[in-house]
């Protein structure tokens, strides 16, 4: 799963993409250039069973995060830039909110000025592509009309009026079938959007930053389909990137937080992309999987090893917080906590689940 992080020019992109994803990035690289980094997806469950496990190997679940130059009309024309865009799975959207007369920025501000504005943008090179795309369908139907063709056509001519009154693409109602016809164009303004207003630093941290959505009128937009907001304040975060564990948690504290606005950052775009975890859990390792919400135990089986997928039986599974409370996996099966699930199974948030295999 990815998630592009974009914004108008000098608001905190590239420093938020540096602490999400503790990478390096040097000042020197082509600005054009995307850069591309994997941030671990905080779980306290998971620390929680590792701790009563001690395993080998403790592994998070991961989000990657795409950091590109400036968005606006111009950047959208060059390949390199909207390819990058396209690719992703959602979208982080930074906004500045903070203030500081040395960074410019255009105007006051005004986040939900900007955030229309390159609202508009996306929404823009979705039409430009919708458009160009109905031309030569236009030409294509009066070779040969197939129902294929045509009811792209009807497809893409109503995502054409959606986006004419200034709508985007994720707000557009669609049937699964839509969907399907329409993903091979990875339009853009139909990825899920986590707007992210970078805030000023201040004593009431923990305060400002639980107000400001609300603050900067953005609470109406994020309650929009596949949308959402968060406040973090990027200066902060920065120093907390660089502390031990100890001193961040005693950072935070001083500030009125009891978590990271990471954390919280990655949190959101888990669940706005629509995706939990369920854990394997042992000695040897502790491990967190991704799966969409709603799916069955043989394909989250899959998502451990497609032979797991292909010679699955049963699943033995345990939400974590009952699978701790009993102490191990024989007590929870006395207990009768452990329970054997079949493939139909919907997978909930938080299972800890051991597939029995014929593999
Ligand atoms: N005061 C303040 N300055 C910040 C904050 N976040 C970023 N900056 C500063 O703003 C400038 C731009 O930060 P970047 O992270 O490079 O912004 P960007 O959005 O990647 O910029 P471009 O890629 O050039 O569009 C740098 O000088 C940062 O130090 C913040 O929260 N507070
Ligand atoms: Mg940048």
């Amino acid at each position: 799963m990815k998630t592009g992080i974009i914004g108008l020019p000098q608001v905190g992109k590239t420093s938020l993409f540096r602490i999400l994803t503790k990478a390096a990035v040097s000042a020197t690289t082509n600005p054009r250039d995307a850069h591309i980094g994997v941030a671990k997806v905080p779980d306290d469950r998971l620390d929680k069973l590792a701790a009563h496990y001690n395993p080998k190997k403790l592994t998070h679940a991961s989000v990657e995060y795409v950091d590109v130059g400036a968005i606006g009309q111009e950047a959208l024309k060059e390949s390199g830039y909207i390819g990058h865009l396209r690719n992703v799975d959602a979208l982080a959207h930074v906004v500045r909110a903070f203030e500081d007369d040395s960074i410019p920025h255009v105007g006051a501000i005004d986040p939900l000025r900007d955030i229309k504005n390159v609202e508009f943008d996306l929404m823009v090179s979705d039409l430009g592509q919708i458009e160009k795309r109905l031309e030569r369908l236009v030409k294509d139907l009066k070779k040969m009309k197939t129902p294929e063709l045509e009811k792209e056509n009807e497809l893409l001519l109503r995502a054409k009026a959606h986006l004419e009154t200034e709508k985007p693409l994720r707000e557009m109602q669609m049937t699964a079938d839509d969907k399907k016809r329409i993903r091979g164009f990875m339009f853009l303004s139909e990825k899920p959007i986590l707007y992210v207003l970078n805030v000023s630093e201040s004593t009431q941290l923990g305060k400002d930053l639980e107000a400001a959505v609300s603050k900067y009128n953005l609470t109406e937009v994020a309650s929009r389909p596949n949308a959402g907001a968060t406040a973090i304040c990027g200066k902060v975060e920065a120093e907390l990137a660089e502390m031990s564990d100890a001193d961040a948690a005693e950072f935070l504290s001083s500030y009125g937080l009891t978590e990271s606005g990471l954390t919280r950052l990655i949190r959101k775009t888990y669940h706005l992309l629509g995706l939990i975890s369920f854990f394997t859990s042992g000695e040897d390792e502790c491990r967190a999987w991704t799966i969409p919400v709603n799916t069955r135990a043989v394909n989250a089986a899959g998502a451990i090893h497609s032979d797991l997928e292909k010679h699955f039986i049963r699943a033995e599974t345990i939400r974590w917080d009952q699978l701790l409370e009993a102490g191990s996996e024989a007590n929870a099966r006395a207990k009768g906590t452990l329970r054997l699930e079949g493939k139909e199974y919907i997978v909930q948030d938080g299972d800890v689940m051991h597939i029995r295999h014929s593999g």
